[in-house]
């Protein structure tokens, strides 16, 4: 029909704009590039960019909450609910291990920590400025007694951040408790919460969410006030994805120009860093081009490239944010409206892998710390690798899904084998690149499972409608 086309030009619309952004981004990135700006000028040159970024993070955690408490509420009856929980489980860690098993056996096979890490190139720490941190440089700009507190931070982030650019950005809120937290670092000392970020705990939030759903679900007229409460929060919030999406494309554009402008000398990254990287590659490849489509194919018996296709945005959005979290908004969109996927199954499955669900995490882990052991020309027993398998496993279900997370649970690895935590260092150069291939890799991975899990639970899903008297479309 009209509609039909309409629609369907729509949806191209959005994906081509979303390439060209990755191409002009890049074209403009690289003819920046050599008049070599300023800290401050990159700041400001990377704002529509950063305003993406936290428009983004800004809906994840009201999205994380509506449609696990809506996907609680909506729960088939309790054993065909269950199930799908299993399939999820179970699909998330069969994938997560063949990652780390492809990752160990490519860093084996290429070996490319050949010679001595006393070539390679030592790179200093990262600086980041937070969220929290312009929230607290705005409000101490206004309350002068915080001005103490702002000292320290100063200290902490060693780089003076540029005002205006900053205030401006704190009025974009990155995660709405954020003015909760920022009151908790004003009056007590920051003591670090393990497995949180930013002060929010994503694991124990979605067991929450989903107990609170099933305990509304379960309520009977005394429930319906949260019901409708938590629906059209969650409907709320997917519209506003809808306008975010208008503005996703010039913030990917700008997102990518700024990381290449600002991005370390290419002349710095030697042969073993360059080797290391092709490495990454080709196990990320492996695993997102070969191994999951196909699992995809072998399960539902359908094109996972009319799949994949559908998921584009997502994909490049997570290329442009390195941040699975922040790309959430809009996997929930590609898979919803273009690839039709049921809402009780994204709703819960998405959340849910976003989180924990991180195969390029698990096999780039795995494959750093293979790497780091080669430089150092340390010998690992069978017995170590098994080790890094199983840490790399929960580094990468306790990483969160945001940028670079993955180099910090990193730790967990190298200390359970007794390798050097000091050498992340050496791989710190390359790792916004891979970040952001990983991050793809595990949206990718989030999102076939959706299709996986909702083809596993069809039955289900079917005599639900059946019961509830919806229409059921049949395949
Ligand atoms: N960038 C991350 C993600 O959002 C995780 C990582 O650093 O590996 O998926």
């Amino acid at each position: 029909t009209k509609e039909d086309v309409k629609s369907y030009l729509f949806r191209n619309a959005f994906v081509l704009l979303t390439v060209t952004a990755v191409i002009v981004g890049t074209i403009l990135g690289f003819t920046l590039r050599p008049y070599r700006m300023s800290y401050r000028e990159v700041k400001y040159f990377s704002f529509p960019g950063e305003l993406l970024m936290r428009m983004l993070q800004m809906l994840v955690l009201p999205l994380i909450i509506s449609s696990l408490v809506t996907a609680g509420m909506a729960a088939l009856d309790s054993k065909a609910s269950g199930k799908m929980g299993m399939r999820a489980v179970v699909y998330y860690m069969t994938t997560t291990i063949i990652a780390v098993v492809i990752g160990i056996i490519i860093v084996i096979i290429i070996h490319p920590g050949k010679g001595t890490k006393e070539n390679m190139h030592r790179e200093g720490k990262i600086v980041q400025v937070t969220a929290a941190d312009a929230f607290l440089d705005l409000i101490s700009l206004v309350v002068p007694f915080l001005f103490k507190f702002k000292t320290n931070y100063e200290k902490r982030s060693f780089k003076v951040p540029i005002q205006s650019n900053e205030t401006l950005m704190a009025a974009v809120i990155n995660n709405v408790s954020e003015a909760m937290e920022t009151l908790t670092r004003i009056t007590e000392e920051l003591i670090p919460v393990p497995g949180s970020v930013n002060g929010v705990n994503a694991l124990g939030l979605v067991v929450f969410s989903m107990c609170f759903g099933l305990v509304i679900g379960n309520m009977k007229e005394q429930g319906q006030a949260l019901r409708e409460f938590f629906d059209s929060l969650n409907e709320a919030i997917m519209r506003l994805v809808a306008v975010i999406m208008w503005y996703a494309p010039l913030g990917i554009l700008f997102l990518i120009a700024g990381k290449i402008v600002e991005m370390e000398d290419m002349g710095v990254i030697g042969g073993q860093l360059a080797m290391y990287t092709v490495t990454v590659i080709v196990g990320l490849l492996i695993h997102a081009v070969i191994v999951l489509p196909l699992l995809y194919f072998l399960v539902t018996r359908k094109n996972p490239w009319v799949f994949i296709g559908g998921l584009l945005q997502a994909l490049i959005t997570a290329l442009g944010t390195s941040s699975s979290s922040a790309t959430l908004p809009i996997t929930f969109k590609c898979l919803e409206e273009n690839n039709g996927v049921d809402k009780r199954v994204t709703r819960f499955v998405l959340p849910v892998g976003a989180t924990i669900n991180m195969d390029g995490t698990a096999l780039y882990e795995a494959l750093a710390a293979i790497f780091i052991a080669q430089v150092n020309n340390f010998e690992l027993n069978f017995g170590q690798i098994i080790t890094i398998s199983i840490t790399a496993t929960a580094a990468s279900i306790g990483a969160a899904g945001i940028p670079q997370a993955g180099l910090v649970t990193m730790v967990i690895v190298l200390t359970s084998v007794g390798l050097p935590t000091d050498d992340i260092t050496l791989i710190i150069a390359v790792d916004w690149f891979l970040d952001r291939l990983r991050t793809t890799t595990n949206v990718l991975g989030d999102s076939l499972g959706a299709g996986i899990v909702e083809h596993l639970s069809r039955h289900e899903l079917k005599n639900r409608d059946i019961e509830m008297g919806n229409s059921v479309i049949e395949e």
